[in-house]
């Protein structure tokens, strides 16, 4: 009786621990899958260290499928135990980006621009690439690809901290021909230097910046568009031609998660006392910057600033278009983007000595080609049945599970002998 209860604990513990299944909720008679992928942990120091930034990056990202067709996908936060991390926890998705190391970028060709097809920040928007389920298109993995990514978590606290990266992907294994491959353009205002971050023009006064003009190479139907930007943000454009394709409008602090979590004198302060009683003689320059920028908080003439808190209502929300109105992408087609910003309406985000921290403006422009869809990649994928345990993710499970099913027997054998 205790082996079979222990064979039956173990069958729950040989589970993956990375990755778990969610309802599908596009194209069911197509099989649709949808998992969720746990990348990290990420432990960011205290906010003293780097502002509370540091930045990860990892090649061969586990995938959810190859020889599948991404839909839909979502990147999230979480601490390792399964909770939600946000600004009310001080614990930030600062940035996401997922990249294919197989396929260069659409927007900046050449072989040092992989293909970005995918980014996030905290508004954690999800790419609804099928917008919805009215288009039969995603990003196709193939069997040959693999990913890479990067984060950037950001620590409020006066601790340090450990974040777990989620991936959500909903996708179609072995998908039909009736499904188009998407291509993601990228239109940052930084163009194609590979940096996103770009200097504050003002604290005071609205401001904006233009990405450099992409000329269309490729025929397509536009799915979806998002735009990322950061705190201070009011909305970004997308043009196609000189005529708006999509704006992206950014809500703040629409949930509690979203509140707090920014600098404020009472953050400051109590950094600062922290630091100061470790050691006299440890004062750094750090805790010298948490007394000088307590002080330049209540000197900073934004709006909320004279209640002691700085930047405190965050970017919850920022608005997508899915099937956006006369989206077709042509060649000679001239796109760019818009990003705005204005400080005198939401506080910019801020740099542990008070200074106001870069900002991005990105928008992510998916693209069912024409004319080209979706074939299985050869005899020799990895998907060979239809199921959740397709692709190279499921190798991870299958791997896992075996490895745990070896240690369970073992542990039964040694429960069963000691009985
Ligand atoms: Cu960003």
């Amino acid at each position: 009786m205790a082996a079979i209860l222990a064979f039956m604990l173990c069958l729950v513990s040989a589970e993956d621990f990375n990755m778990t299944l969610e309802p599908a909720q596009f194209f069911p008679r197509h099989n649709s899958q949808r998992v969720k992928i746990r990348h990290g942990p990420f432990t960011v120091a205290s906010m003293d260290v780097n502002n509370g930034m540091a930045d990860f990056q990892q090649e061969n990202v586990q995938m959810p499928c190859t020889d599948c067709i991404i839909t839909w996908m979502q990147a999230g936060l979480e601490y390792p135990n399964g909770t939600v991390a946000n600004a009310d926890t001080n614990l930030w998705l600062h940035h996401t980006v997922f990249w294919n190391m197989n396929r260069t970028s659409a927007v900046c060709p050449g072989l040092d621009n992989l293909d970005t097809f995918f980014a996030s920040g905290n508004e954690r928007t999800p790419a609804n690439i099928c917008a919805n389920g009215t288009e039969q298109a995603g990003y196709y993995f193939a069997s040959t690809d693999t990913l890479g990514m990067s984060v950037e978590l950001m620590n409020m606290s006066p601790f340090p901290q450990s974040g777990v990266v989620t991936m959500t992907y909903e996708y179609i294994p072995k998908p039909p021909p009736s499904f188009s491959h998407v291509k993601a353009l990228w239109l940052d205002i930084a163009g194609c230097d590979g940096n996103s971050d770009q200097p504050v023009k003002s604290t005071t006064q609205a401001f904006q910046y233009t990405s450099p003009a992409w000329v269309s190479d490729i025929s397509g139907k536009v799915t979806f568009i998002a735009g990322h930007l950061h705190d201070g943000g009011t909305h970004l454009e997308v043009q196609r031609n000189e005529t708006e394709e999509c704006d992206c409008v950014a809500t703040y602090g629409a949930n509690s998660a979203y509140l707090g979590g920014g600098m404020s004198m009472s953050t400051s302060m109590a950094m600062g006392a922290s630091s100061m009683s470790m050691s006299a003689s440890m004062a750094t320059s750090s805790s010298m910057d948490m007394a000088s920028m307590s002080m330049s908080g209540m000197a900073m003439p934004t709006s909320s600033a004279s209640s002691g808190l700085m930047d405190n209502v965050h970017i919850s929300n920022i608005s997508t278009c899915p099937n956006p109105e006369n989206g077709v992408v042509s060649p000679g087609d001239v796109w760019k983007s818009t990003a705005y910003y204005d400080p005198s309406q939401h506080d910019l985000m801020l740099d542990a000595n008070g200074s106001a921290a870069s900002l991005m403006g990105i928008a992510l422009v998916y693209v069912a080609e024409l004319n080209v869809t979706t074939t299985s990649s050869g005899s020799g994928a990895a998907s060979t049945n239809a199921t959740s345990t397709s692709g190279a993710g499921a190798g991870v499970v299958l791997e896992k599970g075996i490895v745990g099913v070896m240690i369970c027997l073992g542990w039964i054998v040694a429960v069963g002998t000691s009985l």
